[in-house]
């Protein structure tokens, strides 16, 4: 299969390796082009990949019957946008990040739509990806043009298992933006791995009520305990991990927040609900992302 990966950070690479070792015709697409993409990925039984792999190849492009879009969420927009008109309308673009809201930035165009969340873990040593921590990928359509691509999920399950499809993933996403409104701003105030969160069960019980009353507004009903038992399984099998948040904080990164607990805001304003916590956590990761941004902008 010929596929494009737009964005070629640590779980681009990770994609990148696995489809390729699958025997998938696949490049890089890079925001600065570069006449390859060095991906070297070592896994967590300590195998490691190393090969040069095309990128930015216009005609390869056109010819994908996949866009993998591996970018951080603020970055989808733009970066698609420059993309759709280049590609065969036939070509499926499917949307892997943490947090919701980029479809809808997009503009209009009939290219079939996926959305999917990940629970693999990758992070960068020097040039180097490691495969922290092998996990589930959750995929689904977002519109019927899309739902006759289930196929999709059995191809790249054989590239990096487990991929499961969902008919509805919203209801997936929703429980993963539950997951990523408790661990990711709670990590990155603390300054803790995942693991440490167990010590804060009121605060996280707090977070996971507010998110459930907004679950239920958007007709995905669920009870405050039972996304609580969810949020904490995953800071138990997570339990290592720096979240991206954090790592995002340490490097003075842009974060996801506007579209993880920003996105929950969003949709809970336009319900007539407020979310005490969950809007300071929003506040106090705005405050610190604004504090290293200005002085990146040689602001005052
Ligand atoms: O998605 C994650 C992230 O760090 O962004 C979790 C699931 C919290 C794992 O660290």
């Amino acid at each position: 299969m010929k596929i494009t990966i737009l964005g070629c950070g640590a779980l681009g690479q990770l994609w990148l390796s696995r489809l390729y070792q699958q025997g998938h015709d696949v490049q890089g697409w890079l925001r600065v082009p570069q006449p390859f993409c060095a991906v070297n990925v070592i896994e967590p039984e300590g195998v490691s990949f190393n090969r040069n792999l095309p990128t930015n190849d216009p005609e390869h492009l056109a010819q994908s019957e996949l866009l993998l879009v591996t970018l951080k969420a603020w970055q989808v927009s733009s970066a698609v946008s420059a993309l759709l008109p280049k590609l065969n309308p036939q070509c499926a673009i499917l949307l892997l990040h943490n947090g919701m809201g980029t479809q809808e930035e997009l503009p209009p165009n009939s290219q079939p739509i996926l959305q999917g969340t990940t629970t693999h873990a990758a992070r960068h040593e020097g040039s180097t990806i490691i495969h922290v921590a092998t996990g589930i990928t959750h995929i689904g359509p977002t519109s019927p043009a899309a739902q006759r691509l289930s196929h999709l999920a059995e191809v790249l399950h054989q590239a990096l298992p487990d991929v499961a499809w969902h008919n509805n993933i919203a209801s997936a996403n929703w429980r993963k933006l539950a997951v990523n409104c408790v661990i990711n701003p709670l990590t990155a105030l603390y300054g803790c791995h995942n693991g440490d969160l167990q010590r804060y069960p009121e605060q996280i019980e707090t977070l996971c009520r507010e998110v459930a009353s907004v679950m239920a507004m958007e007709g995905y009903h669920t009870s405050c305990e039972g996304l609580m038992q969810y949020v904490m399984d995953v800071i138990h099998s997570t339990a290592d991990n720096v979240s991206s948040m954090l790592q995002d904080i340490r490097s003075q990164r842009h974060t996801e927040i506007d579209y993880i607990t920003g996105y929950l805001l969003r949709r809970a304003r336009s319900h007539g609900l407020t979310l005490p916590e969950n809007a300071r956590l929003f506040e106090l990761i705005k405050r610190k992302e604004n504090e290293y941004e200005r002085i990146g902008a040689g602001l005052p």
